[in-house]
């Protein structure tokens, strides 16, 4: 059964904190295995490939096969139904005119002294896309990793997905086709990453790696980085809905139960002022959890994380929600704007009651690869800016090096750095002569 707390309690304090300190994820280590990985591929780069999508994929491919081809991706996507064809056109337009807007503008001014300051924006030149095999190779995904990619004007986009027995699935390769990526591998897991962070004889290295995938998957990211950048290291999936005054206990119960489908890790919270609805809700969730064919994930995540927590007013909902700073948060109440408007650690807020978190997941536009696990406090859903660098500009007019120069001179002496404060002192000296002449 999920847990029912009333803030009115007085254990309340004490019950949801062991709720919020409870680990989802049991992490087993693997990094000593993925190590190994790793280095096998950087000593026998498409050989050792091979071999190891021979052995996990059960998939025996030459070094020219790594590749998916031209044909194979046309023949796949011929495939697609019209209908999917068109919903997965729809998300991408929208994903994409959204993700547009994240563009951000350079800077340049010049200040009092005459020195020219500002910083620019580039891309990332290659990126690398990881998309994991079966259950959850999600289309969606694809377009939410692959389309911020392309909107920061990443030349080069590359994707890696294991196909198990040489399974292809037309709907990754379309959302790949439909976002713009350059290169397909079917290789997956530690050896995908190794390879796509330090190069084969086939695979140019990318600069940056995006992409949820398996411990095996999360561990490579993690040694790769440094050597290639890498987005965030995503949890299992979370949602919180709070709800007041007349809503659809139906509506809610499937909003909870969406993301519980995701993983048996996932969680699923309710916090609401009324405990008639809390209990409507919780009925609905045990009446409709049967029905879904994936009742059984659905099932363990509600019964292992499942919360519902009955609140005095919407003020102790606004607190409890920043605490939780979940991935997703619902407001299903009257006034959501003034209620978002105090929470402040969500990585995606979703306003009334029909707007489903569902939306978000795949048509809305924002992208669905959100901070989990609380880190929405101090961090943000993948963007534009997950692909581009800042260099920072500045140029000084001899005027401008003859105000400030000073000052540098007099803290590279404070630090002992003798050739730093002579490169000014040379300078300055020029300047002065000049002015003698
Ligand atoms: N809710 C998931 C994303 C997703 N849902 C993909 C369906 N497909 C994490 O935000
Ligand atoms: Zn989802």
């Amino acid at each position: 059964m999920p847990v029912t707390l009333n803030t009115a309690d007085a254990d309340f304090e004490a019950r949801f904190t062991d709720m919020l300190s409870a680990k989802r994820e049991d992490s087993v280590d693997v990094n000593d295995a993925v190590a190994g990985i790793i280095s096998d591929i950087r000593k026998g780069g498409d050989q050792v490939l091979c071999d190891l999508t021979a052995r996990f994929d059960r998939l025996v491919l030459t070094p020219e096969q790594l590749q998916i081809s031209a044909e194979e991706i046309a023949r796949e996507v011929a495939t697609v139904s019209p209908e999917d064809r068109a919903a997965l056109e729809l998300a991408a337009a929208r994903i994409r005119a959204y993700h547009e807007r994240q563009l951000p503008e350079d800077a340049s001014w010049t200040d009092d002294t005459g020195a020219t300051l500002g910083w620019r924006w580039t891309a990332v030149s290659a990126a690398g896309l990881y998309v994991p095999g079966g259950q959850a190779a999600y289309p969606s995904s694809v377009l939410m990793n692959a389309i911020p990619a392309r909107v920061a004007g990443v030349q080069r986009l590359v994707v890696c997905v294991p196909t198990p027995e040489g399974v292809l699935n037309p709907l990754v390769l379309l959302a790949a086709q439909l976002s713009g990526v350059d290169e397909i591998y079917r290789i997956g897991g530690a050896q995908a990453i190794a390879a796509m962070a330090y190069g084969t004889e086939t695979i140019v290295p990318v600069d940056k790696i995006t992409g949820p995938g398996n411990a095996y998957v999360a561990a490579a990211k993690r040694q790769v980085f440094g050597r290639v950048g890498i987005d965030m290291i995503a949890g299992p999936s979370e949602v919180l809905v709070i709800a007041q005054g007349e809503q659809d206990p139906d509506w809610l119960a499937l909003d909870l139960l969406a993301q519980a489908e995701h993983d048996a890790d996932a969680q699923s919270i309710l916090i609401t002022t009324d405990p008639a609805l809390a209990d409507a809700v919780s009925a609905a969730v045990e009446r409709i959890l049967p029905t879904l064919p994936r009742a059984e994930i659905a099932a363990a995540s509600w019964r292992d994380y499942g919360t519902v927590i009955v609140v005095r007013d919407l003020q102790e909902a606004a607190a409890l929600s920043n605490r939780i700073a979940p991935e997703h948060l619902e407001l299903c109440v009257d006034d959501p704007e003034a209620l978002a408007q105090h929470c402040i650690h969500a990585g995606a807020i979703f306003l009334g009651a029909h707007t489903p978190e569902a939306v978000g997941d795949y048509v809305s536009g924002p992208n669905h690869v959100l901070p989990t696990a609380r880190s929405a406090r101090f961090s943000s859903g993948l963007s534009v800016m997950d692909f581009l660098k800042r260099t920072t500009m500045a140029r000084l007019t001899p005027g401008a090096l003859a105000a400030i120069g000073p000052a540098a001179m007099r803290l590279a002496a404070s630090e002992g750095l003798q050739a730093h404060g002579a490169s000014v002192e040379a300078r300055l000296a020029r300047l002065n002569e000049r002015h003698d002449e």
